[in-house]
């Protein structure tokens, strides 16, 4: 299949007298558990490109509190409908598909197919690995490491002729610990070459961080949205941040904010399920104009979306991660 075209990337220009580099929709919360019929929270999810409009895949939470992944349409990027039902996987081991459960989706184009990995249990989390090419059928495979592990998260290129991917190694709770790992692997099944890449740091990102949505490659190289956690007396509080990795060796961190560039303040990311998160999944990009969509989940409950400029980012990782 062909490279998808972006048709209009949603977007809403930075309110006036605001001078925040990345702003949030209007429209917020853009998609709530009531559109989706028998969901009972719907957040952490990706978008990408697909035909005149958008795809996604989203976690579904139902009301027995049992976590799955479906896929999502829209024309404009911000109106979504949902399928009810959970995406069925089409695997050639049905240990592997066994559902235990699935969360936290991200979604990147890489050759001719949409690669989806997520938060996948198998005796404890680990990081389910996926594709489609149509959103009609999807393919699942190996899953990519032992548990424990969360937030996988492919890279849209391969790198030294390999896959490689951005995880976080965890346990089987509410980690209370977690640094970013980089790998690479030649067949999306056998995966090595780990690499550190980073770990939590003073303030709101001293608890665990973890990679967000696809990087994506600049002249300066990878640009990546993380979150970043801080444990205060009510618990843990997820902000978002970004680095730059090196486009040959993304292990290596030239830059990465010491300051939060959004953190949780409006009353849809400050109550809910789990108050005060900003989890981001999901990223669009417009490449001429530089326009970016980010699409994040809120307090564990609903979908936020928020936008910025690659430039304005590029030079504040820069500054403020200098
Ligand atoms: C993480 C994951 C996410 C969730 C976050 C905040 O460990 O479970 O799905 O958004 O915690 O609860």
């Amino acid at each position: 299949m062909a490279e998808p075209v972006m048709g209009n990337i949603p977007w809403e220009e930075r309110p006036k007298g605001s001078t925040e580099l990345v702003w949030r929709s209007a429209r917020n919360p853009i998609l709530t558990s009531s559109a989706v019929p028998g969901a009972r929270s719907v957040f952490n999810s990706a978008v990408a490109p697909f035909g005149n409009g958008f795809a996604g895949v989203f976690r579904c939470d139902n009301s027995a509190w049992m976590m799955n992944l479906h896929r999502g349409f829209s024309p404009d990027g911000v109106r979504w409908s949902v399928d009810p039902q959970p995406i069925t996987w089409i695997c050639e081991d049905e240990e592997i598909a066994r559902l235990e459960y699935r969360y936290d989706p991200r979604v990147v184009w890489m050759d001719d197919r949409y690669h989806i990995t997520w938060c996948n249990g198998y005796h404890g989390p680990t990081i389910g690995v996926g594709y489609t090419f149509d959103f009609a059928r999807f393919y699942q495979g190996e899953n990519a490491f032992l548990p424990y592990n969360r937030n996988g998260v492919l890279f849209p290129r391969k790198i030294h002729g390999n896959y490689a991917m951005l995880s976080r190694p965890s346990d089987r709770g509410h980690t209370p610990f977690g640094d970013i790992f980089y790998s690479e692997s030649p067949d999306l099944v056998h995966w090595g070459r780990h690499r550190f890449v980073m770990a939590p740091a003073p303030g709101w990102q001293s608890t665990k961080v973890g990679p967000g949505p696809a990087p994506l490659e600049t002249d300066e190289g990878w640009l990546l949205f993380y979150h970043g956690v801080i444990t205060q007396c009510n618990g843990f509080v997820y902000s978002m941040g970004a680095a730059l990795l090196d486009r040959d060796e993304p292990w290596k961190v030239l830059f990465r904010t010491r300051s939060t560039l959004l953190t949780p303040h409006a009353d849809y990311e400050r109550s809910g399920d789990t108050p005060n998160v900003v989890f981001p999944c999901g990223l669009l990009q417009e490449g001429p104009t530089g326009r970016l969509a980010i699409y994040y989940g809120a307090a564990d409950t609903v979908i936020g979306l928020a936008f910025a400029h690659l430039e304005e980012i590029l030079d504040f990782v820069k500054r403020d991660g200098a």
